[in-house]
């Protein structure tokens, strides 16, 4: 195979306007323009609006190059374009070679006869896809989601692109994956179905290949190579299957289970002894599935891998950016590197975005993070009785599913994101809307599955999520399948109302803070910060988010001094909120498989239900998570004045240990405490005491008192969690006096603190760089040291830490 890479320097121009300007492919006009200053930046006030006008125009890409003579004595000469975005005409030296309109397809066009040696030209239109939407929508209404601009669903394109509820309507345009010339003679590797067959210690590979072009006279190779770089190979015709075995294979784990060994498969194809293409994979060997079995509360919805049994811990995944082709290796690593260091073992890949890169995928790989995948649809009616809709989504899903069905982190596939759901219960349900309805029911109950099947029999196909898997049936119940609990968030529900919900497997589940104040000060200026500023409500996409923060806040908080402190508890009500529910669904591992919180990162900088903001910063709620997540958890059942201590050990192996608890005045004084030892069966749940505190709880104490748990391991401390009698705005707090020691030992920056008094949702940073910390935004009873490391910032010394050193609490957010 020869290949000509298109991509790096284009032209383009707006149509109707002469002047072509410097282009990057993959890229998009947004960043093209905003790279020569033709636009503001996007993110930054309310240049959104400035910009909208970008999407209703149409835009053209050119570039011309040279075809070297070995290239175009090739019997085939193709033009592959991986990814258009999204109505494309594409032509070549004067001739159309096709239109397109779906940004997650392949696309390859037969160019032998238009070539020629040199001045080729290539001419890429992209028309306006909010002008069709809009002109669809018109003729056709569909219901969307209120903040997107309308008629998305039409198209084949990102639905959160045209608008969410915590994103930008900015729609990018333009081409967005690689693109190159394709050339070979005799046959090329159209496609490489690898499967795995574990029995007992061996795991057998296989390899379907598929040609374009003949396989007469040609051989193919399998070709495995181990973790440790064991070669096992075979060679066989083309069309048969091909297979090696590996004994005692080392087996792929997600995060907290085990190691992420990874097995690179290269599959040749040759002509003689000379190889004219090859394709490479990495393979993780493991089993996944979805074990539903009935049970007394209905049915389970547990994965497994390798037979043991995983709970799942994890986040939502929206694409990084609005703009994606700005999302590399390191932007994707650094999120997804996150969220295993917050024991995240699972993320969603939602439906409302798109199916994501390769290299997404082999870094969930590489990290261990399971992927559960949407297919591409959210919150809306789609056209999906139209044939030539269908027959689109027919080639979009093949692709997709061919392309990512290999990956060790795929473990499951489902239908859409919320439509089941939609139909049961949004009032879409109406005699004039049942032919859709009918169609919906034939898609995702039977066409669909039945492609997946086809493509990809080793994954499990879920219709929707949430779903019963009976069609239209309770999709959100809590017997069997997955559940979707917003009445906190959008209902106004306290933190509480968590403990009420035993969903089999929590999906989504979420609640809003602002991101940092240094992600604030990228997009408003000082002047606008307040909560309700016009700039600070324009990236604040949930009809009245800013309100609902405030008035949760409220209930829990008091009136915060400045902008700067209701930013901060902002940020530690969500970690809270959150934080309640997951402890509570992790004190009942047997009837619920795992929590998939709602959001992990953003798309661009904004107030929303992330844990990572756009930039990458952790947000009070990732710290949280990592408490929240360990694979050992601490946590209190508070109903005062009882409070009941729990562990749960999400190891394969049992924990032995010590908790030992005490009831204290927020000065310090030890009023009672007792302490337990603990034994904790394998992926289970022990209630370690119930503490009665009714005759110190009085109503004249308890907004003095704080109960502490720890839990020991040996003698190491690896949990604190505290608890109390009123909620946190009644707490009697005083100022804690913190006291910090800042020392280094090998690169790493140590601070040590110490309080006077019980500190609230303490925060530490320092000014002037990002350094994710050891831990952050955690309670420090009186007394107690906590010690929290970070990396020594690059050209940082000690000095510099000290004087850079921010340390607040709760205390510190309201006027005394
Ligand atoms: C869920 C998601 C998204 C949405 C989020 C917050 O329904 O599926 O559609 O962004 O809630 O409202």
């Amino acid at each position: 195979m020869e290949l000509l890479d298109l991509t790096g320097a284009w032209q383009f121009a707006q149509v109707g306007k002469k002047e072509w300007m410097p282009a990057n492919v993959p890229g998009g006009v947004h960043t093209d323009l905003l790279a020569l200053e033709r636009i503001p930046d996007p993110f930054v006030g309310d240049n959104e609006l400035k910009v909208a006008w970008v999407a209703k125009e149409d835009w053209q890409y050119r570039r011309s190059f040279d075809a070297s003579p070995s290239l175009l004595s090739r019997q085939q000469v193709w033009l592959v374009a991986d990814g258009l975005d999204t109505l494309a005409r594409v032509t070549l030296n004067g001739r159309e070679l096709g239109e397109t309109d779906n940004m997650y397809r392949q696309y390859r066009w037969d160019v032998k006869k238009l070539l020629k040696p040199s001045g080729n030209e290539l001419v890429i239109t992209f028309f306006s896809t909010v002008n069709l939407a809009l002109d669809r929508q018109a003729k056709r209404p569909l219901a969307g989601v209120s903040q997107a601009i309308p008629g998305g669903p039409h198209v084949r394109k990102a639905p959160c692109q045209f608008g969410w509820d915590w994103g930008p309507q900015l729609p990018p345009i333009g081409i967005w994956k690689d693109i190159r010339l394709e050339a070979y003679d005799h046959a090329r590797i159209a496609d490489v179905h690898l499967r795995q067959q574990h029995t007992g210690k061996s795991v057998s590979i296989t390899a379907n290949i598929k040609l374009d072009g003949t396989a007469a006279g040609l051989l193919a190779q399998l070709r495995v190579t181990t973790p440790n770089g064991e070669v096992f190979q075979v060679s066989g015709d083309p069309t048969s299957k091909l297979e090696v075995t590996i004994l005692n294979p080392q087996l792929w784990w997600p995060n907290g289970y085990g190691q992420q060994p990874l097995y690179q498969v290269q599959v040749l194809l040759q002509k003689g002894t000379e190889v004219i293409d090859d394709k490479r994979s990495r393979l993780g060997l493991r089993t996944v599935e979805l074990i539903q079995k009935p049970d007394q509360w209905g049915k389970s919805f547990t994965f497994a891998v390798n037979g043991v049994k995983i709970w799942a811990k994890g986040a939502n995944w929206i694409p990084a950016d609005s703009f994606p082709t700005r999302n590399h290796r390191a932007s994707l690593e650094g999120l997804i590197r996150s969220a295993t260091q917050a024991h995240q073992n699972m993320l969603r890949v939602w439906g409302g975005g798109f199916y994501e890169d390769e290299t997404f995928y082999d870094l969930c790989d590489e990290y261990g993070v399971l992927i559960w995948q949407d297919f591409i649809f959210s919150c809306s009616i789609y056209p999906l009785e139209d044939a030539a809709f269908l027959a689109n989504l027919e080639v979009e899903v093949a692709q997709n599913v061919a392309r990512l069905r290999h990956h060790a982190s795929l473990a499951l596939w489902c239908g859409n994101n919320e439509m089941e759901q939609g139909w049961a219960e949004w009032g879409w349900n109406k005699p004039e809307l049942f032919t859709l309805r009918d169609a919906y029911h034939q898609f995702f109950h039977k066409i669909l599955p039945a492609w997946v099947a086809n493509s990809d029999p080793d994954h499990t196909y879920w219709p929707s999520s949430p779903s019963s898997d009976i069609p239209f049936e309770d999709p959100n119940g809590q017997v069997q399948g997955d559940a979707h609990y917003w009445e906190v968030w959008h209902r106004g529900k306290p933190f509480t109302a968590y403990r009420d919900q035993f969903p089999r497997f929590m999906s989504e589940f979420g609640f809003q803070a602002l991101p940092p104040i240094e992600t604030i000060a990228t997009y408003a200026e000082p002047k606008d910060w307040n909560m309700t500023s016009y700039i600070m409500e324009r990236h604040q996409k949930n009809d009245h988010g800013n309100v609902y923060m405030v008035s949760q806040l409220l209930d829990t908080f008091q009136l915060p001094k400045d902008f700067d402190s209701l930013v901060y508890l902002s940020m530690v009500l969500q970690a809270e909120g959150i934080r309640y529910g997951v402890e509570h669904w992790r004190r009942f591992p047997e009837r619920v498989s795992g929590t998939i919180y709602w959001q992990l990162n953003d798309c661009w900088p904004v107030a929303s239900w992330s844990s990572l903001d756009y930039f990458g910063r952790w947000k009070a709620l990732h710290y949280a998570a990592k408490r929240f997540y360990a694979p050992l958890l601490l946590s209190i059942e508070d109903a005062p004045p009882f409070q009941k201590v729990s562990v749960t050990n999400d190891a394969t192996s049992e924990f032995a240990g010590k908790v030992e608890w005490s009831l204290q005045t927020l000065a310090g004084k030890i009023l009672k405490s007792g302490n337990e030892s603990v034994k904790v069966a394998a992926q289970s749940h022990k209630r370690v005491v119930e503490l009665d505190f009714s005759s110190f709880a009085t109503q004249e104490n308890k907004r003095d008192l704080v109960f502490v748990a720890r839990l020991f391991q040996g003698s190491n401390c690896i949990a604190t969690q505290t608890a109390f009698f009123v909620a946190t705005k009644h707490i009697q707090l005083s100022s804690p006096e913190i006291q910090t020691i800042v020392s280094e030992s090998k690169g790493l920056l140590q601070v040590e603190l110490k309080a006077a008094t019980l500190a609230r949702l303490v925060e530490c940073k320092f000014e002037g760089v990002d350094a994710v910390l050891s831990d952050n935004y955690f309670d420090l009873p009186a007394g107690q040291i906590a010690v929290i490391t970070t990396r020594m910032p690059a050209g940082w010394d000690l000095e510099k830490a000290r004087v850079a050193l921010r340390v607040r609490s709760v205390y510190d957010s309201y006027d005394h």
